[in-house]
């Protein structure tokens, strides 16, 4: 049961609840929508802000979009036949999160305004002891990790940057109070971000200049509104909607060959992306810098069919000198021309790594992850459970993200594995449950073999997919059903299970 009760230090408010959940986006809901459908209440979800939506609440940038398929980005036992593009605006997405929550009542275990940066794990009480900034204390038996991993803003320290008199935000902080119209604005970075930015901005600005360190791949994408009476089909005949799903499904699927090692299916891809330059880009020296030096697939393929014809507008400047420094007024690159700018927004990307280690956990034996991550390197079984820390569940972990499908499925695959771990403590009357460290070492050892083959290893790049080491910790490498495979299954051999005193919850 839920319980709150005083207890701990004098004056700390104590919470008791079998499953707490950190973060409400995508995997929180998905993971407490999952607990409310077996049956169970007895959880809690801590979410910092003041609503639930992770990612697709805090980013609210102009032209925010997935640019994976609304009928994939979905839930698969939560569709949407209403979708009306078939790449969703980040409004529509939030709203379908909103909906969950209502639908499965979920507000009333969700505690807003509670901020955590870990955990620590009791070995006596077989516990995980969670503290949030305000003082407030959560004690659980299991604890799930829902922060995503791309949410923590990167800001470059650009030398100089404190000078600038004019307005700084970064993409996923937007400035709705800070109008653009008529105004020269500099957009740093040109990924997922920036692609959907500019586009979005460009004839409202009076200048716009776009500094790209590396260009991306862009390929052709037409988004377009789902006709009504699709959409009513979609509701009328769900074999309908589930059989469009699949086909977006096995689709995305085919990409990932190519990804994995079979590098020549990725060739006319990569004619599709330069015929998508030279469409829309007619001088000649800004097509050649618009065109990447490096295999597609190896930093994130992008999609979008404004973003060339944007850059090729007089407002706009593509600068591709490195960024030397900001003055008061503007920015210097290296070879000496300042520009003068009133906005600066980054799209310079996320911590990836910090995103992983936000949520700091000290395990059994007094160690906490993150030290062992920077000394070892990041290591999980299945990006779900980590060794010597018992009754922990990642969503969306180290190796699980992916360039050519659906996190959301991914997610559910996750969900799914950490409630049957849960199940077989249950099962097995016993209070803990912990992945063997010989069964992690195995499983790192594979993805990292099947990771060297793949583009993001072989195609010239440098992304967040690789960490500082430059060792791959953020990507699946493989098929989506190949992660379903693999988690389908909690094979108890895989674990120790924990009896210890039993603690009232
Ligand atoms: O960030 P990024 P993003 N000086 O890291 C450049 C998801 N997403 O926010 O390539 C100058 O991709 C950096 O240059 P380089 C999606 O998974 C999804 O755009 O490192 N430039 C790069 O160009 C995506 O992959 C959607 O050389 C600097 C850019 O900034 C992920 O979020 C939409 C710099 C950063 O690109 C991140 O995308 C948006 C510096 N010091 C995002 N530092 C969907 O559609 C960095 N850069 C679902």
């Amino acid at each position: 049961m839920v319980s709150a009760a005083g207890g701990g230090a004098e004056g700390t408010r104590v919470h008791r609840t079998r499953v707490l959940i950190i973060g409400t986006g995508f995997s929180g809901l998905g993971m407490a929508i999952e607990l409310v459908r077996a049956g169970r209440r007895d959880f809690l979800v801590l979410e910092k802000a003041d609503a639930v939506g992770g990612t697709w609440r805090e980013n609210t940038y102009p032209g925010c979009a997935c640019d994976v398929p609304s009928h994939m980005y979905s839930f698969s036992f939560e569709p949407n036949p209403n979708w009306s593009r078939m790449w969703s605006a980040q409004p529509e997405i939030l709203a379908y999160l909103r909906g969950l929550a209502d639908k499965y009542d979920l507000y009333r275990n969700i505690h807003f305004g509670r901020s955590s940066s870990g955990g620590r794990w009791d070995e006596t009480e077989r516990r995980w002891h969670v503290r949030t900034a305000d003082g407030t204390e959560y004690v659980a038996q299991f604890l799930v990790s829902a922060v995503g991993a791309l949410h923590v803003p990167n800001v470059p320290a650009l030398p100089g940057a404190q000078t600038f008199g004019g307005t700084v935000f970064h993409s996923a902080r937007w400035d709705h109070g800070c109008g653009l119209t008529g105004r020269r604005v500099a957009v740093i970075g040109t990924g997922a971000s920036a692609v959907q930015v500019v586009p979005e901005i460009v004839d409202r600005v009076a200048g716009l200049q776009l500094y790209q360190r590396t260009p991306a791949w862009v390929v052709p994408r037409t988004n377009f509104a789902i006709p009504p009476g699709v959409r009513r089909a979609f509701r009328r005949v769900p074999l309908l909607r589930r059989t469009f799903r699949y086909g977006i499904y096995w689709t995305m699927e085919a990409l990932g060959l190519g990804l994995n090692g079979h590098a020549n299916l990725m060739a006319p891809i990569e004619r599709s992306a330069r015929a998508n330059i030279a469409k829309s880009v007619d001088d000649p020296d800004l097509r050649r810098r618009l065109t990447p030096s490096y295999r597609i697939g190896c930093k994130r393929i992008l999609g979008s069919d404004d973003y060339y014809p944007a850059l090729a507008r007089p407002n706009v400047e593509v600068v591709t000198d490195p960024i030397e420094r900001v003055t008061a007024t503007g920015i210097v690159t290296a070879d000496g021309v300042e520009r003068d700018v009133d906005v600066i927004i980054y799209a310079t990307g996320f911590h990836v790594t910090d995103g992983f280690e936000n949520v700091n956990l000290v395990g059994a034996d007094g160690r906490d992850l993150v030290s062992r991550w920077n000394q070892d390197g990041i290591a999980t079984h299945l990006g779900i459970t980590a060794a010597g820390y018992p009754n922990a569940f990642f969503l969306l972990g180290p190796n699980t993200g992916l360039g050519h499908n659906s996190v959301v499925f991914m997610i559910e695959q996750q969900i799914r594995y950490a409630c049957a771990a849960m199940a077989l403590v249950d099962d097995r009357g016993a209070d803990a449950i912990s992945v063997r460290a010989t069964v992690q070492d195995r499983f790192n050892v594979d993805i990292q073999r099947r990771l060297s083959r793949g583009v993001w290893s072989t195609g010239g790049c440098v992304s967040w997919y690789l960490d500082a080491r430059g060792v791959n910790r953020t990507i699946w490498p493989g098929f989506t059903w190949q992660y379903w495979l693999r988690t389908r299954v909690v094979d108890p051999d895989d674990f120790e299970l924990a009896t210890g005193p039993t603690a009232s919850v």
